[in-house]
């Protein structure tokens, strides 16, 4: 019996300033109303779906930033959304800034700010809570860049890690899915988490500038050249795809917020990384595409099957390292015999031997 979701990336245009939460929701409820009449059984929102991109804005005391936050969810704000979600039986993911108040590493409860994105089934009950993990940008002004990216500053790193669940969605029984936040998507090692906890459908929201002002280029191209921004987008989606075998939704807020561009090309890719729907405007616009779960198969039982062919004991570095070290420099050995250019290295043999 095939296994077979509609989703549905549900790109946001520009939220200004001027933007209040609830003109959000009444377009994130249109979109939708137009997913219903499309099949659609999964929506993808964006990230921070219900304001504006608020992290190119500096706030000294944080408290003035509460504002850009929800405290409980659903929300008053989100409620609407909720409440259309379940009268159509329409799942969905959606981006938000979470104020919680909890514990931390010390097990002090105290008032934490995360970027979070959730996923709400057709009966409106949230499945899965993923926390923002890789923030860009800066904590403090930069008075070297035209446009602020504070994520620093308004957001912890996340503590929920990458979880996977397997929930019903839409007419399946099951689906394992997994959710990473805009950032993410440049990490090999946020997909091969959800990989290694065969996630199905990864949905994730984004907000990315069209360029980046910062010192080294107030000519404004960035530290990205602008023809390279949605093909380094595009890349690190359809490789976490075919990397892991997985579908994924990327979900695009677009367009220019107060004067700050930000680019679409919201996009539906299949286990194999091909790209199957792309948004072509820079407004709110619905893509939708047929996402047969026996795609993942492939990948997974042959040149991505984990169990038989991936490596552990030669990856010791990915969780051992955050930064990268330098390498040992190559010199001409003495005695011929030591040609072998792997005797100075360590070898994962010795390594095994040495655990
Ligand atoms: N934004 C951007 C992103 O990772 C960025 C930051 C832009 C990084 C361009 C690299 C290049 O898509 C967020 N919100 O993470």
């Amino acid at each position: 019996m095939a296994r077979i979701i509609t989703v549905g990336a549900a790109q946001l245009g520009p939220l200004q300033l001027k933007d209040t939460k609830a003109n959000a929701i009444a377009r994130m409820i249109r979109l939708l109303e137009r997913a219903r009449v499309r099949g659609v059984e999964l929506v993808v929102f964006p990230e921070l779906a219900l304001t504006t991109f608020f992290p190119r804005h500096f706030h000294e005391n944080l408290e003035d930033a509460d504002h850009w936050f929800e405290q409980t969810m659903p929300s008053p704000d989100t409620e609407p959304l909720f409440a259309a979600a379940r009268k159509y039986g329409i799942g969905f993911h959606l981006g938000y800034a979470e104020i919680a108040h909890e514990a931390d590493e010390t097990g002090v409860v105290r008032k934490r700010r995360f970027n979070t994105s959730i996923l709400v089934n057709g009966t409106g009950d949230i499945v899965l809570k993923y926390r923002k993990v890789h923030l860009p940008g800066h904590a403090e002004y930069d008075h070297r860049r035209c446009i602020q990216h504070l994520e620093k500053r308004y957001f912890e790193v996340g503590n929920l890690g990458f979880p996977v669940i397997r929930a019903p969605m839409g007419g399946l029984s099951g689906l394992n899915m997994g959710m990473m936040i805009c950032n993410d998507r440049r990490w090999p090692e946020a997909w091969r988490v959800l990989g290694l906890q065969g996630v199905e459908m990864v949905t994730l929201g984004y907000n990315t500038p069209s360029t980046n002002q910062s010192a080294a280029t107030q000519t404004g191209g960035g530290f990205e050249a602008p023809h390279l921004r949605v093909a380094h987008s595009h890349l690190s989606i359809q490789a976490g795809c075919y990397q892991n075998a997985t579908f994924a939704v990327a979900t695009a807020k677009a367009g220019v917020e107060d004067g700050c561009e930000l680019f679409g090309h919201s996009i539906i890719v299949n286990p194999q990384g091909e790209i199957m729907a792309q948004a072509t405007s820079w407004d709110d616009e619905l893509i939708t595409a047929d996402c047969n779960l026996e795609q993942v198969q492939l990948g997974r039982s042959t040149i991505f099957n984990f169990a038989e062919h991936r490596r552990p004991e030669a990856y010791a570095r990915i969780t051992d390292q955050t930064g990268a070290v330098e390498p040992p420099v190559w010199v001409r050995p003495s005695n011929p015999s030591e040609s072998d250019a792997s005797s100075s290295l360590t070898r994962v043999d010795d390594r095994k031997a040495a655990s």
